[in-house]
């Protein structure tokens, strides 16, 4: 049970009361109960399962009782008589994106429109078009929608993944049988998207562990169950597969999940030149070749070897030059979470953040940081809160009171006054560059008018990327995975101009953006552009985005020395040109 689990169920509520009619004051306690879970300082779910949530504003009495039941039992029966009142295939128009519940409660009553197939009927024939508040605009958005969602079905953001993958994986090293454990496949490359789970175990007891683990709690389906192998679905439908082998084939056995299918091929190629055969559990002797016998492997390292390599990091095997490059002994040293130093694009609740200035530099001085910028947005973000000039100014002084204080305390630590300015439409900034150059730092983004042609989207950026007082662009394409395309924009035209003004380009953290795209990095560092690599906390405990950043800065090749938030402080007060807090 997850707060979000909590919140999520009483919006559902509220949209299955709006579509029965209710009453919108019952309807608004249901919405306002959902927020309220989501922002509450503490462990909601602990205190609704242990029904304390009395005195909680915004949780009237029956909203207490129900998410009592809700956290205590993992259902709520008000919950699933609701649902059970209205057709199953209903709840996937919840998933079309631009679709609100006024829409769908006219799409269901006005045109029986009770799932997806049915709506990209009507949209196509032309019958969504003219209900009431639609039109032919609307209509041809919802059918973009549809074929995004189609698109992207069967496929789940690493960050949603990573959870319930790393706990499987925990239980199965503490399994007695169990010698080793690991994850294979698109998650251990680190894809920022993933189709399945791969895991793969080490065992003498193939068939005892394989049972145990389709009969665990986060089991809803059986989709296969052998002695060896097994695939399973956990509720939120991702497909986890097990195989278990013998721990002399672990090694072979976890370079053949792990991939990808390219890197696998070009393996076998290399094998095949040195006269042998590479398949999932072992390494032979081809016939007819006076190959030596291939020793058992330990573990890929030694298998890599073997074949004339440097050990291959997993986020690296897409086949795009690693093993060409690991035969060269020119394998880049990968940037590490140690590595980093601090972060600089993180926001407060003086925007849209859920937590205080205060609250956010010591969540970063508790990980080790030594510094911490904060770029709330700025005052076109208006839907974000976004400060204007006056609120600005005095949060920079806000923060200079907080450093001094950290100074007097003797704690090394300093929080960089930045801002997360947006790029208007035609490239120019939120604010003016008196007000800028105030700050210790910019941080430029996109959040609105993104529609824009490719050619005025690329202006735009390369006009934002040009002005001097910008340090990084944030989220460069705005994509959102699984949700959102990026928009229109010439990438390398906007690598050009930050090489040539010194822009730094961020690799935003937050799971659902991953962006700037991994497939990048390798050529904006070829043109001399930095990374930095930026949570985009809006919460304390997404600092801890840092860790899916770094997986995909691995992914894109970046070393220590590529990505700016490895300096210490005192270099990154060089290099920001600020003087020390004194
Ligand atoms: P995805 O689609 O996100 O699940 O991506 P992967 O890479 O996890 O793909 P998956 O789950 O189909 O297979 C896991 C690994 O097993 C894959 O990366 C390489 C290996 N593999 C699977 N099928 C083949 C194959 O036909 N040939 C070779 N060489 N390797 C394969
Ligand atoms: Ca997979
Ligand atoms: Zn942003």
């Amino acid at each position: 049970m997850t707060r979000e689990h909590l919140a999520d169920t009483l919006e559902e509520i509220a949209l299955l009361l709006e579509l029965k009619g209710e009453n919108p004051f019952k309807i608004r306690a249901y919405r306002t109960g959902a927020e309220t879970v989501l922002q509450f300082p503490g462990d909601i779910v602990s205190l609704a399962r242990d029904g304390k949530l009395e005195g909680i504003k915004g949780l009237g009495e029956a909203l207490q009782q129900k998410l009592h039941e809700l956290a205590s039992t993992g259902a709520l029966a008000f919950h699933e008589k609701l649902k059970a009142e209205f057709p199953p295939g209903l709840f996937e128009l919840f998933d079309i994106q631009g679709l609100g519940p006024k829409k769908i409660k006219a799409l269901y009553e006005s045109l029986a429109v009770d799932s997806v197939a049915r709506l990209r009927e009507l949209c196509e024939s032309g019958a969504v078009a003219t209900l009431p508040g639609f039109g032919e605009k609307t209509a041809s958005k919802i059918l973009e929608a549809i074929s995004f969602r189609e698109k992207n079905s069967g496929s789940f953001r690493l960050g949603d993944v990573a959870a319930p993958v790393e706990a499987m994986l925990e239980a199965l090293r503490e399994h007695p049988d169990c010698l080793r454990a690991e994850a294979a496949g698109s998650y251990r490359r680190s894809k920022e998207t993933v189709h399945d789970v791969d895991l793969l175990v080490s065992t003498g007891k193939p068939e005892k562990i394989i049972d145990w683990f389709v009969a665990q709690p986060w089991t809803v389906r059986v989709i296969a169950h052998g002695p060896t192998k097994a695939s399973i679905n956990l509720s939120s439908g991702l497909q986890v597969d097990l195989r278990a082998v013998s721990n002399a084939e672990f090694a072979c056995a976890l370079v053949y999940f792990t991939g990808s299918k390219e890197h696998n091929v070009a393996l076998r190629g290399r094998a095949a030149d040195l006269g042998y055969t590479l398949n999932e559990y072992r390494l032979a002797v081809r016939e007819g070749s006076d190959a030596p016998e291939a020793p058992l492997f330990e573990d890929e390292g030694h298998l890599y070897r073997f074949l004339g390599l440097d050990y291959i990091a997993p986020e690296l095997r897409e086949n795009s030059g690693e093993i060409e490059a690991a035969e060269e002994g020119d394998l880049p040293r990968l940037i590490e979470l140690a590595n980093l130093r601090g972060t600089f694009h993180n926001h407060t609740v003086a925007s849209d953040g859920r937590n205080t200035l205060e609250e956010m530099a010591e969540a970063a001085i508790e990980l080790g940081l030594q510094y911490l910028g904060i770029a709330d947005h700025s005052k076109s973000s208006f839907q974000a809160n976004g400060l204007d000039e006056k609120r600005l100014r005095s949060q920079i002084s806000e923060i200079r009171a907080l450093n001094l204080r950290f100074r007097e305390e003797g704690t090394r630590f300093r929080i960089l006054a930045g801002s997360e300015v947006d790029i208007l439409k035609d490239g120019s900034l939120d604010f003016d560059d008196e007000l800028l150059g105030e700050l210790d730092y910019v941080v430029a983004s996109v959040h609105n008018a993104m529609t824009l042609s490719e050619s005025a989207m690329t202006e735009r950026l390369i006009r934002a990327a040009s002005h001097p007082k910008v340090t990084m662009l944030g989220h460069l394409t705005g994509r959102l995975l699984l949700e959102r395309e990026p928009y229109a924009v010439d990438i390398p035209s906007v690598i050009e101009a930050c090489a040539e003004h010194g822009t730094v380009i961020e690799l935003n953290c937050n799971p659902w953006r991953l962006d700037l795209d991994w497939r990048w990095w390798k050529h904006a560092v070829s043109r001399g552009v930095k990374c930095a690599i930026n949570p985009d906390a809006h919460r304390v405990d997404q600092l801890d985005y840092l860790s899916f950043g770094i997986r995909l800065a691995r992914k894109g090749w970046l070393r220590r020395e590529d990505v700016v938030n490895t300096l210490d402080l005192a270099g990154i007060e060089e290099w920001l040109g600020l003087f020390p807090i004194e």
